[in-house]
């Protein structure tokens, strides 16, 4: 995968990328991140790349001009999903994830200031994407969010692709509780059920707190995950206490 950065602040990027999951990434050529400094695109005197709004209004938008000079330069006109981080877009969430892991080839605009010319929403993006409910002062951030969950799911980027299945969501559940050593810790104990060496009740323990976890936490969870007939009923019955 080939993932391409439009930004003006480059520096903010090379410390997330260059740990972890994203580095081992990068360094198996799994991936090639590419960091482009929205700035070099501006080829006015004063390399300006913001201006204010038409019909008045608080702050400053990005340009069209460099935006699409950028990205012409870039993608060198080829057919690539151009997503724009807005607080506008389309919510994220691992199945979102799922859909853009698929992809050979994506470039994220960082928007700034009060957003961007809706010329460049209109014509050049091709997606909007938000990593949630709330306004950050740039794009940045959320595109490392969007970086990190999609790396992530790239085959070999982990240890273990087994953990993969187990992840939070990756059934539309919440994660069950986890414990490592020692077994006991200032008088609390782990659950006996997870020392017990009885793999199908441990795997029927997991399953029931993940289920239990999601209806007291996340209930708007549970439409859309995949449970059977005879758990969907267990629930049913319950309140949220249960
Ligand atoms: C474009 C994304 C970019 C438009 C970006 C702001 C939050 C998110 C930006 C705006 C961002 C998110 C219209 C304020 C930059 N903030 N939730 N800020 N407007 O994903």
């Amino acid at each position: 995968m080939r993932i391409d950065i439009l930004t003006l602040f480059p520096n903010m990027f090379v410390g997330p990328f260059g740990e972890s999951i994203t580095k081992r990434a990068i360094d198996r050529q799994l991936v090639t991140i590419a960091i482009h400094n929205l700035r070099d695109y501006a080829w006015d005197k004063h390399r300006i790349v913001d201006d204010y709004p038409y019909g008045g209004g608080p702050g400053m938008l990005l340009k069209a001009e460099p935006l699409f000079a950028a990205v012409e330069a870039i993608t060198g006109g080829e057919e690539t999903p151009v997503i724009l981080l807005t607080p506008q877009g389309r919510l994220l969430c691992q199945e979102v994830v799922e859909e853009l892991a698929t992809h050979e080839r994506m470039l994220l605009i960082c928007g700034h200031y009060e957003g961007v010319d809706d010329r460049v929403r209109q014509h050049l993006v091709s997606d909007e994407i938000s990593i949630g409910d709330y306004v950050l002062s740039g794009g940045e951030l959320a595109a490392m969010v969007v970086v990190d969950a999609v790396v992530r799911r790239l085959p070999g980027a982990l240890g273990s692709e087994a953990s993969v299945a187990e992840d939070s969501h990756s059934d539309g559940l919440l994660k069950y509780p986890q414990y490592t050593r020692p077994q006991v810790y200032r008088g609390w104990e782990v659950p006996p059920v997870l020392l017990s060496g009885n793999h199908a009740q441990i795997a029927k323990w997991r399953r029931e707190q993940s289920i239990l976890r999601t209806l007291r936490r996340r209930p708007d969870l549970l439409e859309k995950a995949k449970l059977t007939d005879k758990e969907r009923e267990m629930i049913s019955g319950r309140g949220i206490e249960g």
